[in-house]
């Protein structure tokens, strides 16, 4: 007599079973579906609780003991990965005064939105730079970088990296340097010069393949003027879906400020009610200043100054705003554009 489960199998169940203990599967079985989209959920951290959090983290742990403090915004359904969607880092610092973040280098790309104090400084392969509430600032891969805090407060600024991409390529490397702080060997303001005043260096030319983005520093006094310009332009229109989005450029080749995130600043005017949109980009959100509502598929969400929003791949979502909002993002767009990934699509109401 056969067994019920003897029963039910059949010649081709039979082949799957035998060939699973060597590591073969059959396409024809394969579970995961070809859809766009992830496991990841769009999901807001509240500067109203991560703030708390981080003056108490100043309390438990020393920034030498802890390197950078960084509280890790994780993708609730990537608990434990260190991520807050497949593609991207992103984590919120703070630096409290007379500290020091030591230097070290890494591969992942690091990008850096400023979001509360003042005094505090990057340094970036020898060029130190000031940094305010709003600016953006570009740590590209293997690039010596230490952080210090000369004000008299805290100082807040949201870490953006590539790291799921070098975990993705099994080709993350790190070293410290061997002292706290890395020689300065430039004038302050020197990559502004070379590279931020629409001019460029004699040595570049357009045939050089790779081009590292050279302006370390975006000031948040630039980004927003030119954004209020715009929204006072009548010959401007207004992106129906994104309010007036700027993105943030390489000025040497226009190009993304890395090979794999694109970062941006966006202004909804005030009562801006944008269309419901998707995209494969996974983008995570930080408001500079005003506040929004974002429609979700299955709800609506809340957003203020300093609060974190994280939109996974096709995930419908759309603005609204009473207020006069502005809002840094960045997002994995570089890396799915060059690679051919990258779609959008706006949809009706
Ligand atoms: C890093 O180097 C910094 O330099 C911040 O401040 C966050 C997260 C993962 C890996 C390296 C920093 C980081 C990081």
């Amino acid at each position: 007599m056969k067994g019920p489960n003897e029963m039910s199998q059949t010649p081709l169940s039979l082949f799957s079973d035998r060939i699973s203990p060597l590591s073969i599967s059959p396409l024809w079985e394969r579970k995961i579906k070809m859809v766009p989209g992830s496991q990841c959920v769009p999901h807001v951290w509240p500067y109203s609780v991560m703030r708390p959090l981080l003056d108490e983290s100043t309390h438990l742990i020393e920034k030498k003991e802890a390197d950078r403090r960084v509280l890790m915004m994780e993708n609730p359904s990537l608990r434990g990965s260190s991520f807050i969607s497949n593609s991207l880092f992103a984590g919120l610092q703070i630096i409290m005064p007379g500290e020091i973040a030591p230097s070290h280098r890494h591969s992942p790309n690091a990008l850096r939105f400023v979001m509360d104090g003042e005094g505090a400084y990057t340094s970036v392969n020898g060029e130190k730079v000031s940094i305010y509430p709003g600016d953006f600032i570009v740590t590209p891969a293997w690039s010596w970088h230490d952080h210090g805090n000369l004000g008299n407060g805290a100082v807040v600024w949201m870490d953006g990296l590539d790291t799921p991409f070098s975990s993705l390529f099994g080709a993350h490397f790190r070293e410290n340097y061997p002292e706290d702080i890395f020689p300065i060997s430039k004038q302050h303001g020197n990559s502004y010069a070379q590279y931020g005043s629409n001019l460029a260096p004699l040595s570049f030319t357009h045939t050089h393949e790779q081009n590292p983005c050279s302006l370390l520093h975006y000031s948040f006094d630039k980004t927003r003027d030119a954004l209020l310009s715009l929204a006072k332009d009548d010959g401007v229109k207004i992106d129906l879906a994104h309010g007036f989005k700027l993105r943030y450029v390489n000025p040497l080749d226009g190009s993304y400020p890395f090979k794999t995130m694109a970062a941006f600043m966006q202004l909804l005017p005030k009562g801006f009610k944008g269309l419901n949109y998707r995209t494969t980009e996974n983008t995570v959100f930080n408001v500079a200043y005003g506040n929004c509502r974002i429609q979700l598929k299955d709800r609506v969400v809340e957003i203020s100054s300093n609060d974190v929003l994280v939109i996974p791949s096709w995930e419908t979502f759309s603005f609204e705003s009473e207020n006069e909002t502005m809002i840094f993002s960045f997002s994995d767009r570089a890396a799915q554009q060059s690679l051919g990934f990258w779609r959008e699509e706006i949809l009706p109401i």
